[in-house]
């Protein structure tokens, strides 16, 4: 009998990272759980990743989602210049990117804030009580795009 191969399912990939001055890791550690609960593979790139490693690990990998996680509250600053690495490597220039965490020290984020990340070509800043269930929802409607390109801009 005639049996047809169908190749393995391949799991969608998130490079997850943080800015380059961040020295914590159970964020880190959690959204990496919560990634791979939702059936993603992840490369964990760890503490402190200078923004060339992020670029150069994220090319080398194809993923289907980058996720920057930052809570020493100096993301507000670094993370600008992050995005628009990533931004201008031709493989990664329409991968969803997006940022979460404690990005700055006063709290909430500040308008201006949450639009220079944007504008540096972040698709989604998600901050406050109500990111994960975000993430949560992000990680969905990638799935059901394929995990494709053209993020829509989540703010
Ligand atoms: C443990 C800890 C440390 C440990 C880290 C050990 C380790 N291996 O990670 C040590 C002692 C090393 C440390 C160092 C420092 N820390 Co510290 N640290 C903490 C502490 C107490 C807990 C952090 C933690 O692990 N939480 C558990 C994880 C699971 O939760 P989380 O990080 O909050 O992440 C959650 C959310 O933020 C969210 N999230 C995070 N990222 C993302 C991304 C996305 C996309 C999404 C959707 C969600 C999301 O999801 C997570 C689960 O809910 C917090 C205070 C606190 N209670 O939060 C301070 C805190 C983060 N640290 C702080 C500071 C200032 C520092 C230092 C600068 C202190 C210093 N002067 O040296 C240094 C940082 C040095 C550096 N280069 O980064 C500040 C940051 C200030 C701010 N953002 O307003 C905090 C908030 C303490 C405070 N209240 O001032 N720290």
């Amino acid at each position: 009998m005639y049996v047809r191969h169908q190749p393995p399912e391949c799991p969608p990939h998130a490079v997850l990272s943080t800015i380059p001055s961040d020295s914590h890791t159970w964020n880190l550690l959690f959204l990496q759980l919560a990634l791979e609960e939702q059936g993603w593979e992840v490369t964990n790139l760890g503490a402190c990743v200078p923004v060339d490693t992020l670029v150069t690990e994220s090319a080398a990998r194809s993923p289907g989602l980058i996720v920057v996680s930052t809570v020493n509250g100096h993301g507000a600053e670094e993370a600008p210049a992050l995005a628009r690495a990533v931004r201008a490597e031709p493989a990664l220039a329409r991968v969803p990117l997006v940022i979460g965490g404690k990005l700055g020290t006063e709290g909430a984020l500040a308008p201006e804030v949450h639009t220079a990340l944007t504008g540096a070509g972040f698709d989604a800043v998600l901050t406050g009580p109500s990111a994960v269930p975000r993430l949560l929802a992000l990680l969905d409607s990638l799935s059901q795009r394929g995990h494709g390109r053209d993020y829509a801009n989540a703010g």
